[in-house]
């Protein structure tokens, strides 16, 4: 570790100033993050080594290309670094798709993450500097920089890494996002913390791809991954995608670890329609029902559903439309950790999180009791009609998911992905759009050059990738 101005470790109150780790944290803490830790700035030799394995192998997804030196060497991304803080903040509370619409995950609903996290670190930093820190430079990463953030997430000890490849915060779980704050002065560096799945394994089950559990993770097999692909996908894998539009929850709904987070978004959709039957009385108790073959096995297509019934978890997920929480005529407090009896987290073997919680160092906090919305907020949706996602026109993209995560590949993905789900669902209004398309002639019509390529794969009837 290189030498620095004031050379010794800060952290502890004196003459350096406030106790910066502790006032970070609770800074931090404050705007919303759930965890937060510190790690030393030096070379991840042994990552280096699986990242180059990665190589060799031919796994590193397209989404991925700086060296791995600077992937692993926070001193190769700025000289100055010596310590990185990691932070984890918890994407918002969501509900759930309705039968028969497209499928988001919880990353891509509501403001881009990589906004708001942005936005908060900002605002970190201005108090910072506030406080007299004494650094020249502070620098922000979150997502799209060369670092392998779960890396240092862990050697941070803001969690572990579980079987289904996601940085777990203790208490918490996994649906959270990750940043990085790199600093230019030596603070202490906190612990990796002890946690492991134990004898579990019900993502490596629930996984569509069957791709978890495997000595390296085949990246290009994730279902995440095929969503934001442009590449042409076999008919397994356009299969697979089932009804998701953007990323794939599966693995984390499975894992005992999010049944905290899981049951704070049922209590979220519980009051949320308690909410609506207040404001709406009990004519309006009902939303439209969702259209195609699944509702009409259900017996209800073209009539209107109670809402609650409409309902229910579908597979992944993520929202984009929003609802002001007081249109719904409900109060929704701000979600508190559910901490009911009986639960079963213990026997689950899920640490209880007290909500705020300095740990034994006196480094790492964690605040898990309180997830972001308020009465204020709007809520969020994770399905979205696949109809008008098929038929999204430039406007309405911008609308909809211009401000979210799930916008960075364009339209034509969302609309490639809509156009698999309804054919997944064998929904009858593509059968219908195809055929105007037909009538009209492919040029009065605009299709996505992504769709234009599954239909002559189709006409091809020859596979172009290989795990068929
Ligand atoms: C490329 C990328 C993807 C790709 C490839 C992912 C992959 N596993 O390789 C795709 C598109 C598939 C993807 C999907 C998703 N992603 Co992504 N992704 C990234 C990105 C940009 C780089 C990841 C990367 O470097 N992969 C290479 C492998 C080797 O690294 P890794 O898996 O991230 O981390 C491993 C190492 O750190 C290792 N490890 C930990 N400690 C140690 C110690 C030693 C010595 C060694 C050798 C290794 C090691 O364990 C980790 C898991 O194997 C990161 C942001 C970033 N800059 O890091 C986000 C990131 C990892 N993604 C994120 C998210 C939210 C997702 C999705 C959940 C989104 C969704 N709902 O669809 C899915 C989850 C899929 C999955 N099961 O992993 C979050 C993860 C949050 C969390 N709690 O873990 C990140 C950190 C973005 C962020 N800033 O929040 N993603
Ligand atoms: S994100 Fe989906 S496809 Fe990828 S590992 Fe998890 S469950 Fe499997
Ligand atoms: S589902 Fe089970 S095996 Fe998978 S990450 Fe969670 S605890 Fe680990």
């Amino acid at each position: 570790m290189g030498a620095c101005a004031g050379d010794s470790l800060m952290g502890v109150r004196g003459d350096d100033g406030p106790d910066w780790k502790k006032y970070m944290a609770e800074r931090a803490l404050e705007l919303g993050f759930v965890r937060v830790g510190f790690a030393k700035a030096e070379w991840g030799a042994d990552l280096e080594e699986a990242l180059l394995r990665r190589e060799r192998l031919g796994l590193v997804t397209p989404f991925v290309n700086a060296a791995p030196r600077q992937r692993t060497d926070p001193r190769e991304v700025w000289p100055e670094c010596r310590t990185v803080m990691v932070l984890a903040y918890p994407f918002p509370l969501s509900l759930p798709p309705r039968q028969g619409e497209g499928v988001m995950a919880r990353s891509a609903v509501g403001e881009d993450y990589h906004t708001v996290l942005r936005r908060k670190l900002a605002v970190l930093e201005e108090s910072l500097r506030a406080a007299g820190w004494p650094g020249r430079e502070i620098r922000q990463h979150v997502d799209t920089g060369p670092l392998v953030e779960r890396f240092w997430a862990v050697q941070a000890g803001v969690g572990w890494v579980g079987r289904n490849q996601q940085l777990i915060v203790p208490g918490v779980g996994s649906f959270v996002a990750l940043a990085l704050l790199l600093l230019d002065r030596d603070l202490p560096p906190n612990t990796p913390v002890p946690g492991g799945c134990g004898e579990c394994g019900l993502c490596l089950e629930a996984c569509p791809a069957q791709i978890l559990g495997q000595a390296d993770f085949r990246a290009d097999r994730c279902l995440s991954y095929l969503t934001q692909s442009k590449e042409v996908l076999s008919a397994r894998e356009a299969s697979l995608l089932g009804s998701r539009i953007f990323g794939c929850d599966t693995c984390q709904e499975v894992c005992p670890h999010n049944r905290l987070r899981l049951r704070q978004e049922e209590r979220l959709y519980e009051r949320a329609q308690t909410g609506r039957t207040r404001a709406a009385g009990e004519q309006d108790q009902t939303r439209e029902a969702p259209r195609g073959d699944a509702a009409e096995e259900a017996g209800t297509a073209g009539s209107a559903v109670p809402a609650v019934e409409a309902g229910g978890y579908a597979a992944g997920g993520l929202g984009t439309r929003a609802e002001s929480v007081r249109d719904l005529g409900g109060h929704l407090e701000p979600a508190r950790a559910v901490d009911a009896e009986g639960d079963g987290l213990e026997d689950a073997g899920v640490p209880r999180n007290s909500g705020r919680d300095l740990s034994a160092d006196g480094n790492v906090l964690q605040n898990a009791g309180v997830l972001p919305y308020s009465a204020e907020a709007d809520l969020l949706f994770r399905g979205v009609d696949l109809f008008q996602t098929l038929v999204l026109t430039k406007s309405a993209f911008r609308e909809k998911f211009g401000l979210t995560a799930a916008g960075w590949r364009g339209k034509g993905i969302l609309q490639r992905n809509a156009f698999l789900a309804l054919k997944n669902a064998q929904d009858k209004r593509l059968e219908h759009w195809l055929a105007e398309r037909k009538k009209e002639g492919k040029t009065k019509t605009t299709v996505p050059p992504l769709i234009e390529a599954i239909e002559a794969y189709e006409a091809d009837n020859s596979p172009t990738r290989g795990n068929d």
